[in-house]
């Protein structure tokens, strides 16, 4: 969304204006599209075919080479039109606001990739995927869902989340206390991180990183060194959220997908509060079929429009979307 979870101070103000207004999606750009979730500049993900230009590089790792995916046959509409707005959410009340995601087209994405991260940057997607003997970091064509170029994780290390900071992937792995460096461009290995606990998701705020664990906290870490700099319990209404997964920084704010739902809870870090809820269960009716795939995880955000891209693991489809707050309506 555009405005709406500006910042947990700022949202009350920002939200009740966005609403009485009507619509946030789709509004100009307020300000700082700087702070998102790399530091690579705004991107539009592109509508035309590119050439799957199938490249594998790592010295240290078992590689594969994908030229193409096979992806599910999926109907792109037009979204449909705001509903009438009645009675605003109180953002002052500190519950979590209700946003609901607003369909707007659907990609293709390989239907065998068990997403651990996903990011948008440069016009393309990076992509984590996880399972022993499974486990990759790659760089996918948003158009067309073909993988362009691929790297094996060896078959110890489980593929978790992942973020582009710079000119290089950080990507976490589960249980094996090691975050691979690669180049965000060919893929090669360019030295890794160790940390304590297990890896879940990563995200990269301009400062610092933030990392999730499957637990209720997020852990801060420095963007050169990945050492701890701190960390917050996230709660709603008081209640610790626990196994939080792939996060997405988007402004000052951790968007982040809570593992066996088909929620997304958006965070303030600096308090650790939920300040909304997403609920993204309607992108399975879409998907026809959910025979075969597992949980929603995966969201990347583009500065460039202000949406949102959603996929889950084994998914045959990435769903752009654009996140409104829901208003009650007259029943
Ligand atoms: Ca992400």
């Amino acid at each position: 969304m555009a405005q709406g979870f500006r910042s947990s101070r700022r949202a009350a103000a920002a939200l009740l204006g966005c609403l009485l207004l009507w619509s946030c999606a789709g509004a100009s750009p307020a300000g700082s599209p700087a702070s998102t979730s790399s530091t690579s500049p705004a991107t539009t993900v592109p509508t035309t075919p590119a050439p799957a230009a199938a490249t594998t590089t790592s010295p240290t790792t078992t590689s594969t080479t994908t030229t193409s995916t096979t992806a599910a046959a999926v109907t792109t509409t037009a979204p449909p039109a705001p509903a009438d707005t009645k009675v605003p959410p109180d953002p002052l009340s500190g519950e979590p606001v209700s946003v609901a995601p607003v369909f707007v087209r659907a990609l293709p994405h390989d239907p065998r990739a068990f997403t651990q991260g996903l990011v948008l940057g440069d016009g393309v997607f990076y992509e984590s995927t996880g399972l022993y003997g499974e486990s990759t970091v790659r760089i996918v064509d948003p158009g067309t869902g073909h993988v362009i170029r691929s790297t094996s994780l060896e078959d110890g290390f489980f593929g978790e989340g992942l973020e582009l900071v710079g000119d290089r992937l950080i990507q976490l792995t589960w249980r094996e206390g090691t975050a691979f460096i690669w180049d965000a461009e060919t893929l090669a290995p360019l030295g890794a991180f160790s940390y304590e606990g297990e890896g879940w998701g990563l995200c990269a705020q301009e400062d610092r990183l933030v990392m999730s664990d499957g637990s209720s906290r997020l852990t801060f870490r420095d963007r050169t060194t990945f050492e701890p700099v701190g960390g917050v319990e996230v709660l709603r209404s008081g209640e610790p959220v626990e196994r939080i997964n792939e996060l997405e920084c988007v402004e000052d704010l951790v968007y982040a997908n809570v593992w066996q739902t088909e929620e997304i809870v958006v965070i303030d870090p600096g308090t650790g509060r939920v300040v909304g809820q997403i609920d993204a269960s309607s992108l399975l009716d879409r998907l026809g079929s959910t025979d075969g795939i597992d949980v929603l995880n995966g969201i990347a955000y583009d500065p460039g429009d202000e949406s949102f891209y959603l996929t889950g693991k084994l998914w045959p489809a990435v769903f752009q979307v654009r996140l409104t707050p829901e208003v009650a309506t007259d029943h």
